[in-house]
């Protein structure tokens, strides 16, 4: 488990290091976000848009106070990893999983077309594809995911759904990879 989870968060630190320099800095986390908003098709000066741009400028400056560096300052790999393990794997549902939960509802909101604040079958196809997950892993993912069996994914479902990814007991990263 402990590999899968290290393997993970170094795909992570890859993931939001954008520009490949070895440090993951505030310019990275705001790379991202526009990435994710272009994969949906959103315009990052909607407030969809906006809201997800905002969503992951919060968790930079979260994981950086975190880990004692100023908002403009950067992580190594190794300060990275050891600040992710602590504020999304061990904390459950308090710290983190606090700042997180703005951008999984920021991406949930890209894709969720009948606005009801789930995502039914129809609109995690969207996401998933938006991300570049594979097909026969959507559907799979949707039922390890929907906890309760209601046909819809709730923001709960999801933030779990993230930390599942993390520790290793799920193969879908919804957060892109
Ligand atoms: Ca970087
Ligand atoms: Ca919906
Ligand atoms: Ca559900």
């Amino acid at each position: 488990m402990l590999d899968v989870r290290s393997e993970r968060l170094a795909r992570r630190f890859r993931l939001w290091d954008t520009d490949g320099n070895g440090h993951v800095d505030r310019s990275d986390f705001e790379a991202e976000g526009r990435r994710i908003i272009a994969a949906f098709g959103e315009d990052e000066r909607s407030p969809r848009g906006r809201a997800v741009l905002d969503a992951y400028l919060t968790m930079w400056d979260y994981l950086a106070a975190k880990a004692g560096v100023p908002p403009e300052g950067s992580l190594n790999a190794k300060q990275f990893d050891r600040i992710a393990q602590t504020e999304i794997i061990l904390m459950g549902n308090t710290g983190f999983s606090t700042v997180l939960r703005p951008t999984i509802s920021a991406t949930l909101d890209l894709c969720d077309v009948d606005g009801d604040g789930q995502v039914n079958p129809a609109e995690f196809k969207c996401w998933v594809e938006a991300i570049g997950v594979t097909k026969p892993h959507a559907e799979e993912a949707f039922d390890q995911i929907d906890a309760d069996h209601d046909g819809q994914l709730s923001i709960d479902e999801l933030a779990q759904a993230v930390r599942d990814y993390h520790a290793g007991l799920l193969d879908v990263p919804l957060l892109g990879r």
